[in-house]
Formats: structure tokens, C-alpha cells, sequence
């Protein structure tokens, strides 16, 4: 079994807009880190998972799937026109391919997403570990949570579920194409002293599983915590 995950480059459109960083490059995408962690430790398969790199054309990043069982692209409103891209040309050269579609942007628009573009095969609203595991394994499409498919003509949702998050192991970037690369502008700007603001951050969790009210409290106490201690107070918490 042979995952492919990538969280595509920004589509044109977005390409010109300001960034909230210094640098137009991305970070090792820390969502499909977790994704990819998570599979490794709980599939029975044994399951072979790259996470591609972004930076490279379509048409290579195409060619180089056309083995892979599951294609899962991560969306964000700024990237969603290259994922509907790259999923109308896999699907067109490998039919059989699955594609698997999650993130934030889609998570709110899975219906929309399923009924306008035919070339992706599911959707996962929210927390993907589950439902990504769930097609990884082969399980029954009802039984897989968060997750939207067609059926017969028709737009159907699983049912919605969290990742218990005591289960999460530990993730890493090993399953990284190009990693060495991609770090590279991390590496030599830690080394050099150089702003922390002019290169995105890789993320740090802080709230993720938090209720509404543990967030409230919480945020006020780590924000107190953050002011209080100079050498922390670059960290954005968001
Ligand atoms: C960290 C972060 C960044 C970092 C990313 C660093 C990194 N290494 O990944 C940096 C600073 C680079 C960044 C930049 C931007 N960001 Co930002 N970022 C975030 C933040 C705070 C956390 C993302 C994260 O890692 N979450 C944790 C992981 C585990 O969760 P996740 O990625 O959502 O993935 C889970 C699910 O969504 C799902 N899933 C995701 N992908 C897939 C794929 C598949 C196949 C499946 C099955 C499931 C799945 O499963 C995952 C596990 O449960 C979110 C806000 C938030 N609280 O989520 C904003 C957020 C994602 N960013 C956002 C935006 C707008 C941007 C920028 C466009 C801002 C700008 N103008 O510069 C840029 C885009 C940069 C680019 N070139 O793409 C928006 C996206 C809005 C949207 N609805 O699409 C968010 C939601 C903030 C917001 N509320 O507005 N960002």
C-alpha cells in the first residue's frame, strides 16, 4: 500500500498576496507530519507513505503518484485551485488512484467540493487521522468517521468524530521528500541569528483538543507566561 500526501503551492491567485512572513517558502507541512505519523503507527498494512515536496511542477508531481493507491491533498483557501488541478490530472492519467481530499479550506465546503468536482473520491471534514487510517485499511466507507463520498448519485457524511489525541505518537519529518532542502533556509537562518519573523515558523501546538472554555483559560494564563519570559516572545500563538 503506497500513500502520497502533499499540501499543494499557493494557486496563482494567491501567489501575489503579502505573506504573513518574510519568505515565500513553506515549512514542512506539520499537518501532513502528524497525517503521516499516525498511519505509520496504527495501520496493519504496512504502509508506505512520501510526503511530496510542493516545489515542482504539476505534471512531474503527477508522474511521480502513478503508483501510489491513496493521493491525499491538503487544502487551504489559498491552495485550492492547485489541488483541484493536480486532482483532475491524477485522475485523468490513473483512474483507479484514490483521491482523498482534507484540510481546513474543505472542511467547511465538503458537499460543494464532492458535487463540483468529480475527480476527487472523498472528503474529510476536521481531524484526519481516523478517517485517512480508515481508507488506508480497507475498512467499510460507514465505518470510516469525518468522512464525505458519493453514493448512488448522492452526498453522503460518516459521521463526525475527534482523534484522541492521547493516542497521537510522536510525529517527525522522515517521510519528507527533499527534506534536507527544504530545511535548508531554517538551518542556515538559526545558525546566522537572523529575525525569527522573516521565516515561517514550524508549528507549535498549544490548544489542539481544547474546549471553548479551556481555551479562554488557558490562552490567558500561556499569554501571561509569554509575556513574562523575554526569550519567548517571538512565539505567536494562534
Ligand atoms: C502553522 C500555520 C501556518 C504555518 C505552517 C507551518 C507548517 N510547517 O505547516 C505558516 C506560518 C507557514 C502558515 C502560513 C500561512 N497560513 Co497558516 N496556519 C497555521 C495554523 C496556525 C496551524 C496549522 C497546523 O499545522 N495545524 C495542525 C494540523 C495537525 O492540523 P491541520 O493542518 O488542520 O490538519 C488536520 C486536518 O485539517 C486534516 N487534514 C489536513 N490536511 C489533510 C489532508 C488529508 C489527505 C486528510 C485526510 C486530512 C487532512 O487532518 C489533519 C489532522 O487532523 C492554522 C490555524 C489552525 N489553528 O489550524 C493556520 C491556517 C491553516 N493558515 C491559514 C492561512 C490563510 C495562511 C496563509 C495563506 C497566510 C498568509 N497570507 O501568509 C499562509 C500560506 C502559506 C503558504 N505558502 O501556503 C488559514 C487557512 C484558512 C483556510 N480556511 O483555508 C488558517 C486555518 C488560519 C486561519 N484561521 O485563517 N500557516
Amino acid at each position: 500500500m503506497k500513500i502520497a500526501l502533499i499540501q499543494p503551492n499557493l494557486s496563482e491567485n494567491y501567489q501575489n498576496q503579502r505573506q504573513a512572513y518574510g519568505s515565500l517558502n513553506r515549512p514542512p507541512e506539520t499537518g501532513l507530519a502528524v497525517l503521516s505519523a499516525y498511519i505509520k503507527e496504527y495501520s496493519k498494512k504496512n504502509p508506505e507513505v512520501e510526503i511530496l515536496d510542493p516545489n515542482q511542477n504539476i505534471d512531474l508531481i503527477n508522474d511521480q503518484v502513478i503508483n501510489s493507491d491513496i493521493l491525499g491533498l491538503s487544502d487551504w483557501f489559498s491552495n485550492h485551485d492547485t489541488c483541484m488541478d493536480l486532482a483532475k490530472k491524477v485522475k485523468l492519467k490513473s483512474p483507479d488512484l484514490k483521491i482523498v481530499i482534507g484540510g481546513p479550506n474543505v472542511s467547511m465546503i465538503p458537499k460543494e467540493i464532492l458535487a463540483n468536482h468529480p475527480y476527487i473520491d472523498y472528503v474529510v471534514s476536521r481531524d484526519g487521522e481516523d478517517a485517512l487510517l480508515g481508507l488506508v485499511e480497507n475498512k467499510s466507507i460507514k465505518n470510516i468517521p469525518n468522512l464525505w463520498y458519493r453514493e448512488n448519485g448522492k452526498i453522503r457524511f460518516t459521521n463526525q468524530s475527534y482523534t484522541n489525541l492521547k493516542n497521537m505518537p510522536i510525529w517527525n519529518f522522515e517521510n519528507f521528500q527533499n527534506l534536507d532542502d527544504r530545511l535548508d533556509e531554517y538551518l542556515s537562518a538559526q545558525k546566522s541569528g537572523l529575525d525569527p519573523w522573516l521565516i515561517p515558523p514550524l508549528t507549535l501546538f498549544s490548544f489542539r483538543g481544547w474546549g471553548k472554555e479551556e481555551i479562554k483559560t488557558n490562552l490567558s494564563s500561556i499569554n501571561r507566561r509569554l509575556h513574562r519570559t523575554p526569550k519567548y516572545d517571538y512565539l505567536r500563538v494562534e
